[in-house]
């Protein structure tokens, strides 16, 4: 018995080191970006709202769908405060996206006053839970700092290393102040963190050195 459990922490450890490549870690179902502070209208409703342009996306991470019952928003609040419950399935590789107009929708219709997802500007976090009968868990969370988020910038997971946490600053170019540093790269609402249209400011110097 002993030699199965110390080969199976093997395994165990072996999967956790490997994160960047097989995330074995990580939950299946897991948050995958998020917009804190939005300077334009990302619902697409035809009007800027601080609360209902918000955006949180989760994945499926794993190789099988995912029944996305019981599994809610929060904040950063240490007693967790719904914000918004998903439904339906998550196929594997499928996101799904939360507005702030979504989760505004949900808490009136489930007696929770209309915050939509309550993420604070100057610093909070964002908290993925699974309630399943009496247990309530923290699936997946993510703390940040304002400078990250702040207009237009979101904090998502790379899609090529989903351990690894970067700002997607295409909008509104992160100065070295970031944390998790800028790509250049844009906000993917609803699909996969993409760097293809990376826009990184390029010198002069740096262009010619291409060319030579
Ligand atoms: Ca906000
Ligand atoms: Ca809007
Ligand atoms: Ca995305």
């Amino acid at each position: 018995m002993r030699k199965v459990f110390q080969f199976c922490f093997f395994l165990v450890l072996v999967s956790c080191v490997n994160v960047s490549f097989v995330p074995d870690c990580l939950a299946q179902i897991a948050i995958n970006e998020f917009l804190v502070d939005p300077a334009r209208d990302w619902d697409g409703d035809g009007a800027l709202s601080a609360r209902d342009d918000e955006w949180v996306e989760i994945i499926n991470l794993g190789q099988s769908a995912v029944d996305l019952g019981g599994y809610r928003l929060a904040d950063g609040d240490a007693k967790p405060v719904w914000r918004y419950e998903f439904a339906g399935t998550l196929a594997p590789g499928a996101i799904e996206i939360v507005y702030g107009s979504d989760a505004k929708a949900w808490e009136e219709a489930n007696g929770f006053p209309a915050y939509g997802l309550s993420l604070n500007n100057s610093g909070d976090g964002v908290r993925l839970y699974r309630i399943s009968l009496a247990d309530t868990s923290v699936v997946d969370s993510y703390s940040y700092e304002e400078a990250a988020t702040r207009d237009d910038r979101t904090i998502g997971r790379r899609a090529d290393n989903p351990g690894t946490w970067v700002a997607f600053d295409g909008y509104n170019p992160c100065t070295s102040s970031c944390n998790p540093a800028g790509t250049g790269c844009y906000p993917s609402p609803g699909s996969i963190n993409s760097c293809a249209t990376a826009t990184k400011p390029i010198s002069w110097g740096a262009m010619k050195s291409v060319y030579r």
